[in-house]
């Protein structure tokens, strides 16, 4: 049986989304976070040293097996349980270009977003040089969002046109976007996160998962 292990508000709720996309039976284990830090309870770290969310569990045939990672995760569960959804052949262009997406959501374009998030909480007087800081911030930012909102000009979905698992996991950048970047418009974006908003399966991964602060209507 697939077990995530759920952080409220967190990467996780796109696990959920592509397990209900593929209309899998899975397990939630729920974890909170903390209500002063926002970190994760201890708990999480019995499951992996990290103590983030999401992880998988899994004991398909057998084996206990602990997957760390957004990226891995999707992958994990498309190539094991997928039956060639939500992903492109492989060997194909199509796919050489959704490997790329699904690694470049955490690779990169979370990086700036987590700099936004980290140095928010920083006072001025705490840290001299924030706004030199700040302005690198918001130019990578600008770089990594424009890209993306560049390459769904004119499209649905990044790979193909067609939904997969790059999309899923660039459903939680998209999501957090308006709440770290106010620079030029990103109507494609905004596009996108309406979009992956509207699917029935993320509906109900949404019921689910519980609070979650990025999904519709925020
Ligand atoms: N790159 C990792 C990031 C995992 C991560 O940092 N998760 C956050 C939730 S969005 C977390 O567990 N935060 C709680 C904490 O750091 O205590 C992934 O995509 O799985």
């Amino acid at each position: 049986m697939l077990k995530v292990h759920h952080l409220n508000n967190s990467r996780s709720q796109r696990i959920l989304w592509l397990l209900e996309e593929l209309e899998l039976d899975y397990e939630i284990v729920q974890y909170q976070r903390d209500k002063l830090t926002t970190l994760a309870p201890p708990e999480l770290e019995q499951v992996h040293q990290l103590g983030k969310s999401p992880m998988l569990t899994d004991n398909k045939d057998g084996n206990d097996r602990i997957i760390i990672e957004s990226g891995a995760i999707i992958d994990y569960i498309l190539r094991h349980y997928g039956q060639g959804r939500l992903q492109p052949e492989l060997g194909t262009d199509d796919y050489e270009e959704y490997l790329q997406w699904l690694h470049y959501g955490e690779g990169s374009a979370a990086l700036p977003m987590m700099l936004k998030l980290y140095t928010s909480r920083l006072s001025p007087s705490e840290h001299p040089s924030s706004a030199a800081l700040q302005i690198r911030i918001n130019d990578e930012l600008q770089r990594h969002l424009g890209y993306l909102d560049q390459a769904l000009d004119g499209v649905d979905w990044l790979v193909g046109n067609s939904l997969s698992g790059a999309d899923i996991q660039l459903s939680f950048i998209a999501e957090v976007a308006p709440l770290m970047y106010s620079g030029s418009a990103l109507p494609n974006l905004e596009l996108f996160r309406q979009r992956c908003h509207s699917r029935p399966a993320y509906r109900r991964a949404l019921s689910r998962g519980g609070i979650y602060a990025y999904g519709p209507g925020k």
